[in-house]
């Protein structure tokens, strides 16, 4: 049964009146009603007596006085008058505002200054009516009325290709990147992956107005942020393959757990929202490091990861304590199968950014120019102000959440379809760079005849390649100083392998054929006592 207060007669009240009168004082009556609940021709229906099996509340304990202690006015010292010895007008004695000042000056207080009194119960729910969503971009590609266009060859100075479509080559790349391992965890050869489908415009857009000494803090659907920066493909694929080129996790992470220092990529660690108090650690540790003045950090996260703790935890750090931060929401519609109208009821994650005193922008994550705007915007604005910015990208993803999922079983196949027709990011920005002439359909034949031979030497490569020695996956397990000893539990588990294999490594016909994909076969634990060679 519904509690009284929530029962519809009082904001259907609201509307009918608001409908009826278009003057503000029947608004005002309108919103009277729906505080002070239902008028009073209404007999409530429930809650008018004590039922049977309920126990009677206890009394309320009364709560100390909020004023200041009387006292402090019996002491307060005379009027100030003065010089022509007329009162000084105060409101208040000396000693009440004194004691005002204390109450106003406690951490309470603090950050809401710009508050006021109000007798009325003023009760809302979001910043604004809804946030705005930012486009220079339509779905056709036209420049929207009142938008103006990004400088376009900022970002691409920074890498290898200096052609205006650099943003456009990584876009078109990633999905023949993604369609050969997704087809490729299907048929064994990879144990698991996650497509950036739907996606591109958000991901490379925001990389593209990243600066080469920033730090970018991924999720694990970011691969077209980290190929933008500069992650070659032969990297990528050695991370999913986990062979003795993965530099970053050395075979010991599972596939899309990208590393690279040298970019200025944090490794991926898949609990959920884990990169976001790393993230502010790291902006807060930006802040205080003089020769690193004027880099930043991005981090990603999705609409489903702002549900986690952490998310909060982080943005209440970097709200606080500053650093330079983006915070990058790719809200793409989905956590898993759980879509975004079961995962909040305000108004989007975009809301939450004003109530951590962050600067906020909704973009339209599926048009790159306004997403590259607005994060060469954000960019300023957290450089500049040594603090936290809010970056909400609307976006859909269109790919199933990972290999382990099939998308049909709780949404159409109809609407993934619609998407990416309708509201295609590459589509779009194509559209665009061909309405300005700086791209031509022979172009665009060659550029994906190119991605897909390079794709594919890449894969044929890593699939090759062997793993790294096994005794790897017994390293970094702790951070070991100069001097220490690896743990003993690490030591324990090294040599048990070690024996396991000299006793079965050669008559087992699994573990033999699984030796020889092993640089040194597994040999390196065979001949030592746990310690490590
Ligand atoms: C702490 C934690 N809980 C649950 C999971 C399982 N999980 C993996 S991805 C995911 C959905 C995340 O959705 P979202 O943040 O929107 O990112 P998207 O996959 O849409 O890019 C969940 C629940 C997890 N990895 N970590
Ligand atoms: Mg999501």
């Amino acid at each position: 049964m519904p509690s009284p207060c929530l029962r519809p007669t009082a904001v259907t009240t609201k509307y009918a009146l608001s409908r009826r009168s278009a003057g503000t004082g029947a608004i005002i009556i309108a919103y009277r009603s729906l505080i002070t609940g239902p008028p009073p021709n209404i007999t409530p229906t429930h809650h008018t007596h004590t039922t049977p099996t309920s126990t009677p509340l206890p009394q309320p304990v009364p709560l100390p006085t909020f004023s200041p202690p009387l006292s402090a006015f019996a002491q307060a010292p005379p009027q100030p008058h003065t010089q022509d010895g007329k009162p000084l007008y105060v409101p208040g004695g000396q000693a009440e505002r004194a004691a005002r000042a204390g109450r106003m000056s406690s951490p309470l207080r603090r950050g809401s200054h710009e508050s006021w009194w109000s007798g009325s119960m003023g009760w809302f729910n979001a910043v604004a009516k809804t946030i705005p969503t930012y486009r220079v971009l339509d779905e056709e590609g036209h420049l929207v009325k009142g938008a103006e266009l990004p400088e376009l060859c900022y970002a691409e100075r920074w890498y290898s290709c200096f052609r205006l479509p650099s943003r456009y080559r990584t876009m078109t790349l990633i999905p023949i990147v993604d369609n050969v391992l997704y087809q490729s965890q299907r048929q064994g050869r990879i144990s698991f992956y996650m497509q950036c489908a739907g996606e591109e415009a958000a991901t490379v857009g925001s990389s593209a107005a990243m600066l080469p000494g920033d730090e970018m803090f991924g999720q694990y659907r970011e691969q077209a942020a980290l190929l933008h920066r500069g992650f070659t493909l032969d990297a990528l694929m050695s991370q999913c393959f986990g062979n003795v080129e993965d530099k970053g996790t050395k075979g010991r992470m599972m596939p899309v757990h990208y590393s690279s220092p040298e970019l200025g990529f944090h490794t991926i660690t898949s609990p959920l929202a884990t990169q976001m108090p790393q993230a502010a650690g790291a902006a807060y540790a930006l802040k205080l490091d003089e020769d690193r003045q004027g880099d930043c950090v991005i981090c990603y996260f999705g609409d489903g990861a702002a549900s986690e703790g952490d998310f909060h935890a982080a943005l209440g750090m970097n709200s606080v304590l500053g650093g330079p931060c983006i915070w990058f929401c790719r809200n793409n519609g989905f956590a898993i199968s759980t879509p975004i109208i079961d995962q909040y009821a305000g108004d989007g994650i975009a809301s939450r950014g004003p109530a951590y005193g962050l600067d906020t922008i909704r973009v339209d994550g599926n048009d790159t120019l306004a997403v590259l705007s607005a994060v060469r915007e954000a960019r300023r604005r957290a450089v500049s102000g040594k603090k936290g910015v809010l970056v909400e990208a609307m976006t859909y993803r269109v790919g199933h959440h990972s290999t382990s999922d099939d998308s049909s079983m709780y949404r159409r196949v109809e609407e993934v379809k619609e998407w990416s027709v309708v509201d295609n990011p590459i589509h779009r920005f194509r559209a665009f760079l061909v309405s300005k002439k700086w791209w031509s359909e022979p172009e665009e034949k060659t550029l994906l005849a190119k991605h897909k031979a390079e794709v594919m030497r890449s894969f044929g490569r890593a699939e090759k390649l062997p793993k790294p020695k096994l005794g790897e996956m017994f390293n970094d397990v702790w951070g070991v100083g100069k001097g220490e000893e690896v743990p003993a539990v690490i030591m324990e588990q090294r040599a048990e392998l070690g024996r396991l294999l000299k006793k079965y490594g050669d008559v087992w016909e699994p573990w033999r054929r699984e030796r020889k994909r092993f640089v040194e076969e597994g040999e390196d634990v065979m001949d030592c006592d746990g310690r490590g060679s």
